[in-house]
């Protein structure tokens, strides 16, 4: 692999002369750490219908049902460790000066692996909030089937995840466009670039003129208009594109 980076003079370009650098990860960087991703054919929507679970009609019609189904999840992440890819990207960080980290995974591993500037677009599976009031609510204990009921309102406590048809947290996808558009590196890592308006933060790259990088062992969705492709999974490439800027970096 390795190779590749040094043949191809615009990615070494790109990598080695780069000042501002947004990564965007999905579910795949977390695949080496045992998380299931959503669409891949042991994923989690092999079994679920997203439209069943991910989304705020499915919780108020049978909260239980959805409640059950994350800490399933919870407990399913409890134990799980960030992987090599996530420790690069921690790495990657504090070899440029404007480095973001862009997720939309909920799993909590990039600050686990050291990652400082990490933009979480769909929240995060460990927190619960009220889903009437807000309120955020420590629950403890991954194995409580029954859905808790908030001591302030009473509304139902649902996970700190944004659901399909729900806005993103407003700050995080400002933030994500806007370095997107301003970046000149962009890597896409494990993602299948399907669900937006994330997916729609490579094309603003694109568009602002940034050289597109794209980390995954499958073609996607943006396969077709990125830069270059390692088809590859992020736990072996990352760690080697990381060695590569390290080693070649200001010569
Ligand atoms: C919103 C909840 C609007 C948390 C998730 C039609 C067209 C365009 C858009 C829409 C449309 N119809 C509806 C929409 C909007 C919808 C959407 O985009 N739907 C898609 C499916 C068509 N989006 C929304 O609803 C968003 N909200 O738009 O609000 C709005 C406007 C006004 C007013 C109100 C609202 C909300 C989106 C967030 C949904 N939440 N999850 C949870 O339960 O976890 S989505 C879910 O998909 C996860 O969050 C995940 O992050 C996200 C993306 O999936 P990926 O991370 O890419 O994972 P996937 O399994 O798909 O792919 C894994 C990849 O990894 C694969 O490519 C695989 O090859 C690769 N891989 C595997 N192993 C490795 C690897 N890569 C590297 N290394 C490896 N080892
Ligand atoms: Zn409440």
């Amino acid at each position: 692999m390795l190779q590749e980076l040094e043949t191809n003079t615009e990615l070494k370009n790109a990598l080695l002369n780069s000042s501002n650098v947004v990564i965007l990860t999905g579910a795949g960087i977390s695949a080496e750490s045992g998380v299931p991703t959503f669409r891949d054919k042991e994923g989690l929507w092999k079994k679920y219908r997203p439209e069943e679970l991910a989304n705020a009609d499915a919780f108020m019609q049978n909260p239980q049902l959805v409640w059950e189904w994350y800490q399933w999840r919870r407990r399913l992440i409890h134990d799980v460790k960030p992987n090599p890819g996530h420790y690069a990207l921690a790495e990657m960080e504090k070899l440029y000066p404007n480095f973001t980290l862009v997720t939309q995974n909920v799993d909590g591993l990039h600050r686990e692996a050291g990652s400082s500037n990490v933009v979480e677009l769909h929240g995060n599976i460990r927190r619960n909030k009220c889903f009437d009031c807000g309120k955020f609510v420590e629950v403890p204990d991954l194995d409580l089937q029954e859905t808790p009921k908030c001591e302030s309102c009473g509304g139902l406590i649902r996970p700190d995840v944004v659901w399909f048809g729900e806005m993103l947290p407003a700050d995080a996808i400002n933030l994500a466009f806007n370095v997107s558009r301003a970046c000149d590196l962009f890597i896409s890592v494990g993602t299948s670039a399907l669900v937006h308006p994330a997916a729609s933060l490579p094309v603003m790259a694109m568009q602002g003129g940034a050289y597109v990088l794209e980390v995954n062992p499958n073609a996607t969705a943006i396969t077709p208009s990125v830069d270059h492709t390692f088809y590859a999974p992020s736990g072996e490439i990352l760690p080697d594109i990381v060695k590569f800027v390290k080693e070649n970096r200001n010569q």
